[in-house]
């Protein structure tokens, strides 16, 4: 039963691959998509933060937009993968594309960084 499972999953790959022989476009392998960073929000670009620092108010929404896509015209974007990781282990995903919020509920001083890249890659939210 499995080998005709992945004999019959093969037959549909071959079937979509499409294999015309048109190669004159080079295919995107990932189209990656830059987040635009949001109004008053945080960019994730490639080994910073953007705002580094950050003061919001009590009870405010921070958002995080991930821009750590590069554009190759030829092999498709490249885009590396940042987290937003919290000194107390919150925080994103470890990600190439897409967003992050985090609400802030009580003062004070969170220091957040990179998984990937560390304290090079770091930046803290100052809630007042
Ligand atoms: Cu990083």
């Amino acid at each position: 039963m499995k080998v005709v499972f992945v004999l019959m999953a093969a037959a549909a790959l071959s079937a979509c691959g499409g294999s015309g022989g048109d190669s004159s476009t080079a295919p995107v392998t990932n189209p990656g998509v830059n987040t635009p960073p949001p109004v008053d929000g945080i960019s994730v670009t490639n080994n910073a933060f953007s705002p580094g620092t950050k003061t919001v108010a009590v009870g405010a929404t921070v958002r995080w937009a991930w821009n750590s896509c590069t554009g190759d015209s030829y092999n498709g974007q490249t885009c590396v993968a940042h987290s937003v990781t919290f000194d107390d282990g919150t925080g994103s995903p470890t990600q190439d594309q897409g967003t992050f919020s985090k609400t802030f509920a009580a003062p004070g001083v969170y220091g957040y960084h990179c998984s990937q890249h560390g304290t090079a890659m770091s930046g803290s939210i100052t809630v007042q």
